[in-house]
């Protein structure tokens, strides 16, 4: 075979092994999706992905699959094969041991304990290792992970609905619903597939959320409220119904008596510093990330959003807009605060994607580092 045949038949179970990891979506965190093939003679002779944090990594259950056909076989894996003892064993232990001839990776694992010495140790044993194959669509697929594991702060999301004329409420205040049913049931797959939904203390007032997923099978994120003086009622759907655990962030001086009473509603609560608007929250979010949630989606309102550009904590956004006209000087827009005043200083977005979901249109993208 010559090296351009055997980049196509590399890049082609990669693929594979990348639609494998896609099993674990919103599964596996704070830990990385993860795919994995056994491949012999071009038969595909074991497939396995990672499917919870602290259980068996891809490679592993990839082998077992292949059982006594790992000998001689060529390994697929999205991740660098890991060489530490964390949670479970080894994986280029077990890869040395099962005698595969050779490892294609896609990316190295960014998770300081691995980076580069799980392909230094294979390497070391004899395994011929190619890495780097469609490592930009891996790095894509855990792109939570990356960011937390290489920052300590949760990969976190703005989901925004306007209307085309910029307003996500009316003039009265009326804001159910700006987008259609595709998109609503769009933002409860995104629910899913985050750890964490965070809302600040006005949504809470306002729409008494649930921030739960409801229009399709998927499991809830924890929920997460940014109330400086605790004005979370008591009575709001956050606190009763117990759909899902629920964080509330406080300022150091909330009136104690709340936060009691929040603590014997089983919320937990985390006291902060205060921070250029409020409490401090990049201290929130690496608090969050401590707890291992690697990824939050903010679902508003306009003060939290301007809030957490300003203080660089946003990766990317889902910015739902719904084709109606509302109109008026007084009917708010996505972000509050200040702005800024010159458009050289405006955050920007790059590799953008547009998506029709129903009649609205979804524009997704990347803040650029400024
Ligand atoms: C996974 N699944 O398929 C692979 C991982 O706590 P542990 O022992 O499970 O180790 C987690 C680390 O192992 C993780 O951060 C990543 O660096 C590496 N690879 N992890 O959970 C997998 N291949
Ligand atoms: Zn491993």
């Amino acid at each position: 075979m010559t090296g351009l045949d055997i980049l196509a038949q590399d890049e082609y179970y990669m693929d594979l092994a990348l639609k494998l990891a896609r099993n674990g979506y919103g599964r596996t965190s704070p830990n990385p999706m993860v795919g994995a093939l056994v491949v012999r003679d071009g038969n595909i002779v074991g497939q396995g992905w990672h499917q919870k944090a602290g259980t068996a990594h891809a490679e592993i259950h990839a082998m077992r699959d292949a059982g006594a056909l790992t000998a001689g076989a060529t390994l697929y894996v999205t991740l660098e094969p890991c060489c530490h003892h964390g949670r479970t064993g080894p994986c280029t232990d077990a890869i040395i041991h099962s005698r595969i001839r050779r490892v294609v990776f896609a990316m190295t694992d960014p998770n300081p304990c691995v980076a580069g010495c799980g392909a230094g140790m294979l390497r070391q044993a004899g395994i011929e290792v190619t890495e780097g194959v469609l490592a930009c669509e891996a790095a894509k697929l855990n792109e939570a992970f990356i960011k937390y594991i290489a920052t300590g702060l949760p990969f976190t999301a703005i989901k925004m609905a306007m209307t085309l004329d910029g307003k996500t409420v009316t003039a009265s205040g009326h804001s159910q619903w700006i987008t259609g049913e595709a998109s609503r049931h769009r933002v409860h797959k995104l629910r899913d597939q985050f750890d964490a939904v965070l809302v600040g203390v006005g949504t809470v007032l306002a729409d008494n959320p649930q921030l739960t997923v409801r229009h399709i099978q998927g499991r809830n994120p924890v929920r997460v409220v940014v109330d400086s003086h605790a004005r979370t009622p008591l009575d709001s759907l956050l606190i009763t119904d117990k759909a899902a655990h629920t964080i509330i962030a406080v300022s150091q001086n909330a009136p104690s008596d709340r936060l009691k009473a929040y603590a014997d509603a089983d919320i937990e609560v985390v006291q902060l510093p205060t921070g250029p608007s409020g409490i401090d929250l990049r201290a929130l979010f690496r608090y969050l990330a401590q707890k291992g949630l690697a990824s939050v989606l903010v679902e508003g309102g306009a003060t939290i959003n301007a809030s957490i550009i300003q203080e660089n904590l946003v990766d990317s956004v889902f910015w739902f807009i719904a084709p109606k006209l509302v109109g008026g000087v007084r009917a708010p827009g996505p972000i509050g605060g200040t702005g800024v005043a010159r458009l050289e200083d405006a955050a920007e977005l790059e590799d953008i994607e547009l998506e029709l979901v129903g009649n609205d249109l979804l524009i997704t993208g990347y803040l650029t580092t400024r």
